[in-house]
């Protein structure tokens, strides 16, 4: 009989799909967040042909090199900043992730944000739950209608936000590496140079994924473009945000609110400045966190697995160079 491939699982995964993976692989269970190096003993390394994980789990240079026959890294989300590209393409390791299967849920949630910032909801559930309503009327929020959206990226997740936000009557602009000739020709949003999407949006939403070159790119150069009435969302990576420009920012009036699903450092410190500004809406890294959400996102990084080890074409890579699989069990290839 053939030993079956060995992988490490890091993400949550039910029971039915649970049992695809046991029936075709020796499985290893290592709790999201641990290093798959300080969790397993080293004499195990070298048989790890594969692994589901969470953004939790660091892929780097020195993983891959202590686990030589790993040639598929099944990434448990679309963004796979905890991933070394480099490292994975130098070595030919596959990398896969879950798009397409989120784009809703997280649109909501940017939206869901977008309304909780202008309209103060936050505070409002706290005023009328504190007896606060029944000595005067809650102050006076913002519109949203009618105003203009900045979308900082126009991938797919840009694309429904823009969808959403156009059925609030709102005014669709984008900023992308190139345009995107599709949302141009459906009449969703419109083109503009990045500066003239800070200067111009009344709500500036961030859809773009972490990488060295976005890494802080929007700071205080960006906050000082912006209307003083001006909101920011981030629903995609906290770091692309310069976290203390912002707490600046919002503290000294430069903008007027922000919704944040995503922060630097997560779990968010109680001792974040931003635990205490009433201008600020905060989520735990909520935008894919529904039940069919999560379904359908576990359900592709575990087939994308399945598939890679079995030797077909999985549906959703992030470098299709490092398909068909080259590392061999045991050797660097
Ligand atoms: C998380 C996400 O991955 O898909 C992404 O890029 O950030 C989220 O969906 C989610 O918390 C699952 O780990």
């Amino acid at each position: 009989m053939t030993k079956k491939p060995c992988i490490i699982v890091t993400a949550p995964v039910p029971q039915d799909l649970r049992q695809l993976l046991d029936a075709a692989f020796d499985t290893v269970d290592v709790p999201a967040g641990q290093s798959p190096l300080e969790a397993l003993p080293q004499s195990q390394w070298a048989a790890i042909d594969g692994m589901v994980c969470t953004v939790k789990t660091r892929v780097d240079g020195a993983l891959l090199d202590a686990l030589p026959a790993l040639k598929v890294v099944s990434n448990f989300a679309v963004g796979f900043d905890n991933v070394d590209m480099d490292a994975a393409n130098a070595r030919k390791v596959l990398v896969c992730n879950t798009p397409g299967v989120l784009d809703g849920a997280v649109a909501d949630l940017t939206i869901g944000l977008m309304l909780c910032v202008a309209r103060n909801l936050v505070a409002g559930d706290a005023f009328v739950r504190s007896g606060a309503w029944t000595k005067g009327p809650f102050p006076l929020a913002t519109d949203i209608r009618g105003k203009t959206l900045g979308l900082l990226g126009m991938g797919r997740i840009g694309r429904v936000v823009a969808r959403t936000a156009r059925a609030f009557d709102m005014d669709v602009i984008y900023h992308n590496r190139k345009p995107d000739a599709q949302a141009e020709s459906e009449g969703l949003a419109r083109y503009v140079e990045r500066d003239a999407l800070f200067a111009q949006a009344d709500v500036v939403s961030v859809h773009i994924p972490l990488t060295a070159e976005t890494r802080h790119s929007v700071g205080a150069r960006e906050f000082g473009l912006m209307k003083k009435t001006a909101i920011l969302l981030n629903t995609a990576r906290g770091a692309v945000v310069d976290e203390a420009a912002l707490i600046d920012a919002l503290k000294n009036g430069t903008i007027a609110g922000a919704g944040l699903d995503v922060m630097t450092q997560e779990p968010l410190p109680v001792s974040s400045p931003l635990i205490g500004m009433p201008n600020v809406v905060l989520q735990a890294h909520i935008g894919s966190a529904t039940v069919e959400t999560r379904r359908a996102m576990i359900d592709l990084a575990v087939h994308n697995l399945l598939d890679a080890l079995g030797g077909k074409q999985p549906k959703a890579m992030v470098n299709g160079q490092a398909w068909p699989l080259a590392r061999q069990a045991g050797a660097n290839a």
